[in-house]
Order: structure tokens, then sequence, then C-alpha cells
């Protein structure tokens, strides 16, 4: 086989950054490991700033979106029994974020591409092996499909293939630079048949550590506890959940969370990681694959988009005039816009979060400022402007 753009994964960047490509006229083939079923099934993000909003709008992918996603126009911040509302518009001009669920956008992507009969080839359980020549003219993708062995020979070749993929890992190791932090903690993730108890996220601060409301639909909650790292889920029962996450959403005032059957229960270690540069020849990492954030500041999705918006336009601009500026800035437009995000999403998380060996004075600390946020209208913009996305450059 033979293409333009061979891209590595059909998770929300290569789907998005096929659809992009396909819209500019240029080839590409989708290489996704897993079945349809299991990528369509995976329980991930939940929020999508205004700007990724717009990307998914603008090249007709948000029909659903626009009709099922919530608009959001704040977050509740709850420390010490106290509730504080960031107000979103207020302190940025007017922007908001939407709830729509990672999964929902991965079925769109996919729907729009198989209905679509010049639409580019999209192969499930077709894993890529290895890149081969990632740095020569003419790359090969080797990949396993259908129990054959076959080879894309492409132009360039997009990695978008997450955190465990093999695009970032093709690299040598002498052309890269790690940046990795790791957290002592992880995220007990629950999905509930019960109407969310909050109109807005809730980010919760608690002295027995993190908890996080989020939603689904008007009828499905997502809840998030903060555990040890070395937790078993099975040691969580549903009622043991529940209690955990009312003791940490407590409030002064009328409130109550709302109980309901859980239907899943995932498990998230907490990680921050770049992988410098972001391009290697012909090779471009995007998304997760080289890069993660902790999912506290809700930016890890939202910054697989804004790759795939930079490297489609970088393509289109050498497919159009043959010129290879705007690919040769890729890595260093992405990894401005990326580091912004880890810098807002290790803030959130060390904000949010208590360290098993935490000291009194960092306790003390973290209520400083939380309390500067709920007090300083500087503060406070300065959370909302970074919420809703910095602008794409
Ligand atoms: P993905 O989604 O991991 O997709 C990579 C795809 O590549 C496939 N693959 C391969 N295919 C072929 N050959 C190989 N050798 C392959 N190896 C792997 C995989 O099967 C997969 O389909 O990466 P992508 O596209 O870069 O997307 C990134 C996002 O998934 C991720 O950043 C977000 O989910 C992070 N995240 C959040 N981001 C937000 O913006 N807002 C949020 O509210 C938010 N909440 C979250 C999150 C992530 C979470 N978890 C589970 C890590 C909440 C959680 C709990
Ligand atoms: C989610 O709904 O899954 C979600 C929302 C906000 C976050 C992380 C995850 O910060």
């Amino acid at each position: 086989m033979r293409t333009t753009v061979g891209i590595i994964g059909g998770g929300p960047a290569g789907l998005l950054l096929a659809r992009l490509l396909h819209r500019a006229g240029i080839d590409c083939v989708v290489l996704e490991s897993r079945d349809r079923a299991y990528v369509e099934r995976r329980q991930r993000a939940g929020i999508l700033e205004q700007g990724t909003v717009d990307v998914l709008r603008a090249c007709g992918a948000s029909e659903r979106l626009d009709r099922e996603g919530l608009t959001h126009h704040g977050i509740e911040l709850r420390f010490e029994g106290r509730a504080h509302r960031v107000d979103l518009p207020g302190a940025t001009g007017g922007k908001s974020v939407t709830v729509y669920a990672q999964t929902e956008i991965v079925k769109d992507l996919i729907a729009l591409q198989l209905a679509d009969p010049a639409g580019p080839p999209l192969l499930f359980g077709a894993e890529a092996l290895a890149i081969e020549k990632p740095d020569s003219a003419a790359p090969v993708v080797r990949f396993r499909h259908e129990g054959r062995e076959q080879t894309l020979t492409c132009d360039f070749v997009a990695g978008c293939d997450g955190f465990h993929g093999i695009a970032r890992r093709t690299v040598p190791a002498d052309r890269i630079r790690t940046f990795e932090r790791a957290y002592p903690y992880s995220w007990l993730g629950v999905l509930a048949d019960v109407p969310p108890s909050c109109k807005e996220l809730i980010y919760a601060r608690h002295q027995r550590g993190f908890a996080l409301h989020s939603m689904r639909s008007p009828r499905v909650s997502r809840l998030y506890l903060q555990v040890p790292n070395d937790t078993d889920t099975a040691d969580w029962s549903d009622e043991r959940i529940w209690d955990e996450l009312a003791t940490r959403f407590a409030v002064d005032g009328e409130w109550a969370l709302e109980r309901g059957p859980i239907t899943a229960t995932s498990l998230t270690p907490m990680r921050s990681f770049v992988q410098e540069p972001m391009r290697h020849g012909r090779l471009f990492l995007a998304g997760d694959a080289a890069h993660i954030v902790p999912p506290t500041g809700a930016k890890g999705l939202n910054l697989a988009v804004s790759d795939v918006v930079t490297l489609a336009r970088a393509l289109a601009h050498h497919h159009q005039t043959g010129s290879t500026e705007l690919l040769d800035g890729y890595s260093a437009t992405c990894l401005r816009r990326v580091w912004q995000a880890e810098r807002f999403s290790y803030f959130m998380t060390e904000t949010l979060h208590r360290r098993p060996d935490q000291s009194p004075f960092e306790d003390r600390l973290q209520l400083a400022q939380l309390d500067r946020i709920a007090t300083s209208p500087t503060a406070s913009a300065e959370l909302a402007e970074n919420y809703v996305g910095l602008p794409l450059s």
C-alpha cells in the first residue's frame, strides 16, 4: 500500500487528522490496532475547549455535538466546606467549555469517515509494528492486519498512537529529550446512572484527597476520587465509593450527593510527560504519543486536537506550495502550547490533591492558593483563561 500520510492510531488525534487531511485533498490511511467496538467504548475525557468545538464544527463533525453537548459557563471549587464558582465567560471575553464525551467524538468521526465512499481508509485490527526509515523521503510503516504482515509506504507518518504506541519509541534515544513527573496517587473513576448532583463541574480539595464531580448527560454522572497508586478497585464497593465521594464533596448549607447504580469503574495513574522534539525526519508525533498531562486540567484531548490542527495546516501548506516552512516549525509551535498545558495541569493537580507525605505547611499553602482564587478576580481569571483554553497559534 502507498499513501501520502500514514496515520498510526485511530483515537481522537488520528481520526481528526484524517478528516482534516481529506478535506484538504491529501490522501491518508489510518491504522488502528484495536477493533471498532473497543475504541468506541473507551471512557476518557469529557471537557472540550471552545477552540476544540470550533474545529469539530468547521470540519463538519459537530452535528450531534451541537445537539447533545452541554455548554458550561463555570466550574465550582470546594474546599474547607466552602464553595466558590469560577465564572468562565466573565473572565475570558465570553468563552466557555462544552461537556461532550471523547467516546462520542470518536464515534462521530468514525461514522463520518466510513460513510464517505471517497473517504480515507480506516483499518481496525491493524497494528503498526515498526516505522522504517523515518528520516528518509519514503518512510515505511510495517503493520499486521487480518493475520498478515503488510507495508504502507508514505511521504509522511503521523504518530497518533498514544502514550503506549510505537511512534515515539521509533526516534533514536540520542535525538530526543524527555521530561517526566509521576504523581503519588491515581484517580478511581466511576460512571453512574444518576442525574448529576450539580449543574457545573465540582473540583473538591479535601483533607482525605481530591474528588471531581463531572457528567456525561443529564442522566449520567462521571465522578473521580483520588486514591493511592497501589489501589485494587475490588476493595471499593459501590457503597464505599459513594460514602467517600459524599465526605469529600461535603459543603456548608443545603446540598446532597445523589447516588445511583455504578456502571463502570477505572483506575488512572497521574503522569506528566513530554518528548521533544515532536518530529523526527518525516515522522510527526501528535497527541498523547508526544505528551501526557494529569487529567485535573482537562487538557489532554484538547492538546491532541490542537496538535493535529497545526499538523494538518503544515501538511496542506506543503501540499499546495511545496514549502516545508510550517512542517519545520511544527514541533516548536506545538510545544509552546503543550508546555502551557503542562504548567496548568500541574498547578491544578498540585493545588487540589493531597500527597501522602504532605506537611501541614503545604496544606495551608494549598488553602491559601484556593482562597486567593476565591477572592481575587485576577487569580480567578488566570484559572479561567487556562481552563477554557489558550488560543491556537
Ligand atoms: P489515544 O486516545 O490514546 O489514541 C491512540 C490510539 O492509537 C492506537 N494504537 C495503535 N494503533 C496502531 N498500531 C499501534 N502500534 C498502536 N498503538 C496504539 C490505540 O489503540 C488508540 O486508539 O491518543 P490521542 O488520540 O492522542 O488522544 C488523547 C486523549 O485520548 C487523551 O489525552 C485524553 O483522554 C486525556 N483526558 C482528558 N483530556 C481532556 O482534554 N479533557 C478531559 O476532561 C480529560 N479527561 C483524560 C481525562 C484521560 C483520562 N484517562 C483515562 C487517561 C480523564 C481520564 C480519566
Ligand atoms: C471528565 O468528565 O471525564 C473530566 C472532566 C474534567 C476533568 C477531567 C475529566 O478535569
